[in-house]
C-alpha cells in the first residue's frame, strides 16, 4: 500500500514553495518516513527550523514546529529539549544557518551531546537569498558573493561534527532515499547529539551559473562528489581531494548526553550537594 505522507503533513500549505526539482521534498519525505518506521507519535514529536528553504520543514510537516530565526535552531532546540528532555526534537539547518551564522550553536550542540537530531540539509550555496557563498560552497565556484570564483575552503561539515563531539555523525544524499530513510532511522533512535549532513541540489541559485542548471545536471555533480565510506576509505589520499564519504561515519553510544547531565545538576541542587557526573 502507498505510503500516507498526508497523515504528517500540514496539505494545506501544498504545493510546497520550493523550486521545480529541489531535492528539500525528498528529504521531508524520507524523514517522515523514518519517524513512522521509529515508531513516534507526532505529538511528541517537536521540528525546529531556522530561515531558508530548508526553514520550510516546520511548515510542511505536522507537528509541534517552530520556525526560529535564521542560525540559531539549536539555541531554540537546546532550550525545548532540556524543558521535555522525553519528546524528541529534529532541528532542520541549511548549510548557512547551521554553519555560517550557526555555527557556534551547532559546535556546542555536538560538544554537549544534547539528545537533538540536527539535520543540515546542505545544498552548497545560500538558497533562498539567492546564491551567496556558504561554508560548503565548493572552492572555484560562481555566487552573487565570488563572481569571479570561491576562493574559501569547502568546510566538511561531518568532519567538524565529529571534532566537535557529536556522537552519531553521517552523511547521505537525496540520491537514494532509501538509504537516507535508514540512516535516519538510526540517528533518530540514537540518543545524544544526532548530525547529519544531507546533499541536496539547488540547480537554481548554485546550478544555474555552475554548468548544471538541471536538477539532473546537479544531481550527476553531488553524484560524483559521494561514495561510500568503505570504498572511500580505500581511495589514495590524493585521490580523496573533493571527495565526501557517505554512510555513519561516527556512532558512539556510551557518552553522557546532556539532559542526564542536567538532572544530575538539578539532583545537586535539592540535595545541596556538588554535581557528580
Ligand atoms: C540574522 C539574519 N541574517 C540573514 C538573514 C537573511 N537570510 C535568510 S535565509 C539566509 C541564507 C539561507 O541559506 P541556507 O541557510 O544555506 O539555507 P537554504 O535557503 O539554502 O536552505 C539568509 C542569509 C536573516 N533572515 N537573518
Amino acid at each position: 500500500m502507498a505510503f500516507n505522507y498526508d497523515k504528517y503533513l500540514r496539505v494545506d500549505k501544498m504545493p510546497t514553495l520550493w523550486c521545480w526539482g529541489c531535492g528539500d521534498g525528498v528529504i521531508l519525505k524520507a524523514l517522515i518516513r523514518a519517524i513512522e518506521k521509529v515508531g513516534w507519535d507526532m505529538n511528541d514529536v517537536c521540528v525546529v527550523s531556522g530561515i531558508g528553504c530548508s526553514g520550510r520543514f516546520s511548515s510542511y510537516i505536522d507537528c509541534n514546529t517552530v520556525h526560529t530565526t535564521h542560525g540559531r535552531t539549536i539555541a531554540y532546540a537546546t532550550g525545548i529539549k532540556l524543558a521535555n528532555p522525553d519528546k524528541h526534537v529534529i532541528c532542520v539547518t541549511g548549510d548557512g544557518d547551521g554553519l555560517a551564522i550557526g555555527g557556534n550553536h551547532t559546535i556546542h550542540g555536538c560538544r554537549r551531546n544534547i539528545d537533538i537530531n540536527h539535520i543540515v540539509v546542505n545544498n552548497f550555496i545560500y538558497g533562498l537569498t539567492n546564491s551567496q557563498t556558504s561554508p560548503t560552497t565548493p572552492q572555484g565556484m560562481w555566487t552573487v558573493t565570488a563572481k569571479r570564483g570561491n576562493i574559501d575552503p569547502t568546510f566538511n561539515a561531518c568532519d567538524l561534527a565529529i571534532g566537535a563531539g557529536a556522537t552519531f555523525v553521517a552523511r547521505e544524499s537525496m540520491l537514494d532515499p532509501k538509504k537516507l530513510e535508514r540512516v535516519f532511522v538510526k540517528g533518530l533512535e540514537h540518543k545524544g547529539y544526532s548530525f547529519f549532513d544531507i546533499f541536496s541540489n539547488c540547480h537554481v541559485n548554485l546550478g544555474r551559473k555552475n554548468k548544471m542548471g538541471t536538477a539532473m545536471q546537479n544531481l550527476e555533480w553531488i553524484d560524483s562528489i559521494t561514495l561510500a565510506k568503505t570504498k572511500f576509505d580505500k581511495l589514495e589520499d590524493e585521490e580523496k581531494e573533493g571527495k565526501f564519504p557517505t554512510g555513519v561515519l561516527k556512532h558512539d553510544t556510551e557518552a553522557l548526553e546532556y539532559c542526564e547531565s542536567y538532572e544530575k545538576v538539578k539532583q545537586a541542587h535539592q540535595n545541596n550537594t556538588k554535581v557528580e557526573l
